[in-house]
């Protein structure tokens, strides 16, 4: 048995339960196969053991109390993957399905993802089972003071930098930060993420959508095609699906679908975003609505945003929201070239529907990096007690999206899978990873 395969059923066996974590692991050890193959050093220093092993688990109490006076209590988790590049680094997840395995998946793809950004961060992810939908600004605020609470005491701006992602946006980053600086008395950059008046970058909002779509137009480019007069699926309505569709719509495409957890939109013309940036960010509301704006569109309950015909997709959800039913779909409605921007959206059998039938596929540890890539210059900005304009940001972002795609395009064609991002990207991410453990010794 193969080394590889070695390491892939001890860590089935030691957690069993952790069905994405399980899958997020596979994914990446079976593709880095030929690699780990060529350096047999690897074998003898146990890294592939050592990497599947998070350097740090942290679990705990979050108790806080709500608009009515009644005690609640969610779970908290930062899962500290690795440091062998930098720091921690990586979003927190607010959503009531967020379990250890959710957490570990999260922070495992982020040890690539972060390596492919070509900046020093290291790899973690942490979260809760709160659920802010449906809560007031005060039990937000409650909350984040009681989870920040215990969470200060295991992060830094040099050890351990969390940001947002799904249930975590700007006003929770912020209210976080305050009670950081409340209990610590440090005025650093220990979240990115956050408010341009406190040490948030320019950028940092768009990023993850822009860099998605940049990513997308090179790997596009690369196949002689572009956005131009293309047609555009995009699943989700958040800070990430948003931003997308905005770049994807001035790069002369048209978006003609968003989706929520509750159902979809389909509109023909292309989606109004302003009306659904404001509907979402600022009044909090459902896509349900849209048709009361719009009412030539259609909205569907329930999932199916991926039996819209379109020459490109863009899962911007959630994980495993793409199933080999809809990639096969998607192929036979004509889909070209598929972009992930959410983690982990598609499952592994329709990773395989699209690679089979030679759609384009930009895997999500290289699509959505851009965000966390961000996140690195707000870092910076931070130490360096200064901030970059808007462009100046936004063309930083833009060269490291072409660099991760020129990384990954490489790393494909030098292991003999040419045109398979998803094993580049996991060599590419992996290799930087493997090469400063091996240098750092048995840690
Ligand atoms: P948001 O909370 O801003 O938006 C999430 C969107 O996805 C909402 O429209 C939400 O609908 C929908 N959604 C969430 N869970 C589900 C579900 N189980 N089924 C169907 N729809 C769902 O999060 P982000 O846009 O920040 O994150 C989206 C994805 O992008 C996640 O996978 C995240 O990990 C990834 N990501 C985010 C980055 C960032 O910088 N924010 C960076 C890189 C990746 P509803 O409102 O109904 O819940
Ligand atoms: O999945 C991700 O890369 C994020 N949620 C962003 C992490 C970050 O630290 O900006």
């Amino acid at each position: 048995m193969s080394y590889v395969q070695n390491v892939l059923n001890g860590l089935i066996a030691k957690n069993q339960g952790q069905a994405e974590f399980i899958q997020a692991a596979t994914e990446v050890l079976t593709t880095i196969e030929p690699c780990v193959a060529a350096n047999p050093a690897y074998e003898k220093a146990a890294l592939l053991e050592r990497l599947v092993e998070p350097e740090r688990q942290i679990m705990f109490r979050v108790p806080w109390i709500d608009d009515k006076g009644n005690v609640q209590v969610n779970r908290g988790f930062r899962v500290q993957f690795n440091s062998a590049i930098g720091p921690y680094k990586g979003g927190l997840r607010f959503h009531p399905s967020v379990n250890l395995s959710i957490i570990k998946f999260l922070g495992f793809e982020q040890i690539f993802k972060n390596s492919l950004t070509t900046l020093p961060i290291g790899g973690g992810k942490g979260g809760s089972d709160f659920d802010p939908k449906g809560k007031s600004d005060n039990e937000v605020m409650r909350f984040c003071q009681s989870f920040m609470t215990e969470l200060y005491r295991h992060i830094g701006a040099d050890t351990d930098v969390p940001a947002g992602d799904i249930g975590v946006g700007g006003r929770e980053v912020a209210y976080m930060y305050g009670q950081y600086k409340r209990i610590t008395g440090l005025y650093e950059g220990v979240l990115t993420g956050k408010g341009l008046t406190f040490g948030g970058s320019l950028v940092r909002t768009e990023a993850t959508g822009y860099g998605l779509v940049y990513l997308v137009q090179e790997m596009l480019q690369a196949a002689g095609d572009s956005f131009e007069g293309k047609t555009v699926v995009i699943s989700g309505a958040g800070n990430v699906a948003v931003y997308a569709a905005y770049k994807a719509t001035q790069l002369g495409a048209k978006v003609v679908s968003l989706s929520d957890s509750t159902g979809y939109i389909y509109d023909k013309d292309g989606v109004d975003l302003a009306y659904v940036e404001d509907l979402k960010f600022n009044k909090r509301g459902r896509l349900s609505e849209y048709k009361n704006h719009k009412p030539s569109a259609e909205y569907h309950d329930g999932k199916g945003v991926w039996n819209i015909p379109c020459d490109i997709a863009l899962p911007c959800a959630t994980q495993n929201e793409l199933t080999e039913a809809d990639a096969k779909t998607l192929v036979a409605n004509g889909c070209k070239a598929v972009g992930e921007g959410a983690n982990m959206p598609s499952t592994l059998e329709a990773i395989d529907v699209f690679l089979k039938n030679k759609v384009l596929f930009a895997p999500a540890k290289a699509a959505n990096a851009g965000g966390v890539a961000t996140s690195a210059l707000e870092m910076s900005q931070n130490s360096a007690r200064l901030s970059w304009t808007f462009d100046e940001v936004d063309a930083k972002l833009h060269g490291i999206m072409v660099s991760i795609y020129n990384n990954m395009a490489s790393a494909a064609k030098e292991y003999g899978v040419e045109g398979n991002f998803v094993a580049g990207a996991n060599i590419a991410g992996f290799l930087k990873v493997a090469e400063a453990m091996m240098a750092q010794g048995i840690v």
